[in-house]
């Protein structure tokens, strides 16, 4: 299987459907639609969506009909990347290799932004053309991971202990809470759903909880690597801000090696909960598994 082309493939699939579903730049009141745009498309690998549809297709469903609930979780990513980087959070002015939204269309708009994206997303996510194909109950526990992995229980609650902690001296369980709510919770979130909405069984469900567990904690250890040892033209956006910040990252309390290591062991993991699988359907999440953790960008 080659990966590159079937990332490719489907982000270019996720980026066609992201432009049919939000409202076109002209709309009013333009500043926010602009801004809603701006951080939303010609950037960003899509990641999320693509578990999603994989998931799903490897339970058996077919990937081009939750193709825009899939977006409704990308959309929820932007949202959490635009509140990101305002100055009272990670204050960061790049993103996805552009200006972040608050430089170019200020803290007002980008914060309104990130709100609109946020409730467009469970728009579009219990949108009427879903109950053709799916079940009402099988959406409704699908949108209810999702409300879940954004909100305290996850996201919000992960971001949340990661500021507050900031310069505060840490050890792994609270890392790890740090990890796995801010960056881990929306990424096992998008594999469940997906599952989910494909009538995933009870083992099926296990297996992909457990890959998607491994490959969202793997997430932010590359992610805090990358903070280290990537360059701001690779990434796209400013690196370096986790120490400034004086953060808690896996670097920073295991040393560059043991972090990698760590990451290392976690793939394997990710894709030894596959073996339930069959080999040639599960390829494309055993990849993505691996790309995660040897990521560049
Ligand atoms: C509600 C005010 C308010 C703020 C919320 C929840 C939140 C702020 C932020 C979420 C935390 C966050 C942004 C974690 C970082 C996750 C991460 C590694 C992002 C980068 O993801 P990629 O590499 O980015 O998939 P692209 O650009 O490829 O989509």
């Amino acid at each position: 299987m080659d990966l590159k082309k079937f990332l490719n493939d489907r982000k270019k699939l996720i980026d066609e459907t992201l432009e049919k579903i939000i409202p076109p730049e002209n709309t009013f009141p333009p500043n926010i639609h602009k801004a809603i745009r701006y951080s939303l498309l010609g950037g960003g690998k899509r990641i999320r969506p693509i578990l999603t549809l994989s998931a799903h297709e490897l339970v058996g469903g077919d990937y081009k009909s939750i193709l825009p609930f899939a977006c409704g979780i990308e959309l929820i990513h932007t949202y959490s990347l635009i509140h990101d980087d305002l100055p009272a959070m990670d204050n960061s002015d790049l993103r996805r290799g552009k200006p972040s939204t608050h430089k170019v269309f200020g803290e007002a708009i980008a914060i309104l932004a990130g709100d609109a994206l946020l409730t467009l997303a469970f728009q579009i996510m219990t949108d009427l053309n879903l109950f053709n194909d799916y079940k009402p109950i099988t959406i409704l526990k699908a949108v209810h991971i999702i409300a879940k992995a954004a909100g305290l229980e996850g996201m919000i609650g992960g971001q949340t202990v990661d500021i507050e902690t900031q310069g505060d001296a840490f050890d792994l369980p609270l890392l790890e809470y740090i990890h796995t709510h801010k960056t881990g919770a929306l990424i096992l979130g998008a594999i469940k759903a997906g599952a989910i909405l494909g009538d995933a069984g009870e083992e099926e469900l296990a297996a992909l909880t457990k890959y998607g567990e491994t490959v969202g904690l793997t997430f932010q250890i590359i992610d805090d690597i990358l903070d280290i040892e990537g360059t701001k033209k690779a990434l796209g956006k400013s690196t370096g801000l986790d120490m400034v910040q004086d953060k808690a990252t896996y670097p920073r309390l295991l040393g560059l090696e043991a972090a990698r290591k760590r990451a290392k062991e976690l793939t394997e993991q990710a894709e030894r909960a596959l073996d339930i699988f069959n080999h040639q359907k599960a390829e494309p999440l055993k990849q993505i598994a691996r790309y995660i953790c040897e990521r560049i960008q």
